[in-house]
């Protein structure tokens, strides 16, 4: 059955097999959630959104490798595990590192895996800095603006695209 399987596999609808594990990547200043500018990114912290991807990964026999880092480089590395792994899917919120880092559009490239863009707020209605995404570039989908919550959207729609893989 697609989107359903065995702990450490699933099946996409054409029957190839696939690991189960997708990756949730944070970006730099994302440990912070919860603790500064309410206003502008709520008071939910990084554990609660880990929670909540894990629990909506979980309707969908996805499991989840949460990280966060202030590093390009480790995020960067942890691309490269995904794609080493043969990760499902991957969620980025490269926070600071969405408007300047080539190196992290170049991992992404690499990804046969589905990549989703996530940022929390709105960026189209903020500062034209923070406009421009070079992980556009190789994203599937990009979502904004929907606090927190965009990022159980965004595992759902990348559950839907897992199970609609040739
Ligand atoms: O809206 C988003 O998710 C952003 O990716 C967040 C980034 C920002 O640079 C992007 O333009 C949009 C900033 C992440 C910083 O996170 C903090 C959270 C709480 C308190 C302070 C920073």
């Amino acid at each position: 059955m697609a989107g359903v399987g065995p702990a450490d596999a699933i099946e996409s609808r054409c029957g190839a097999r696939m690991s189960n594990t997708i990756f949730v990547l944070n970006g730099p200043n994302l440990n912070l959630l919860g603790t500064r500018e309410p206003e502008l990114y709520g008071r939910a912290t990084l554990a609660d959104v880990e929670k909540l991807c894990r629990t909506t990964a979980q309707r969908f026999g996805l499991t989840v490798e949460f990280r966060q880092s202030n590093h390009e480089g480790a995020i960067i590395d942890w691309i490269q595990q995904a794609r080493a792994e043969g990760a499902a899917g991957l969620i980025i919120n490269p926070a600071g590192f969405t408007t300047t880092s080539i190196a992290i559009l170049d991992a992404l490239y690499t990804l046969e895996a589905p990549v989703i863009e996530v940022h929390i707020t709105n960026i189209h209605k903020r500062e034209s800095f923070r406009q421009h995404s070079y992980v556009s570039l190789a994203a599937r989908a990009v979502i904004a603006g929907f606090g927190i919550e965009g990022y159980a959207l965004a595992v759902s729609g990348l559950a839907s695209m897992i199970s609609a893989k040739e």
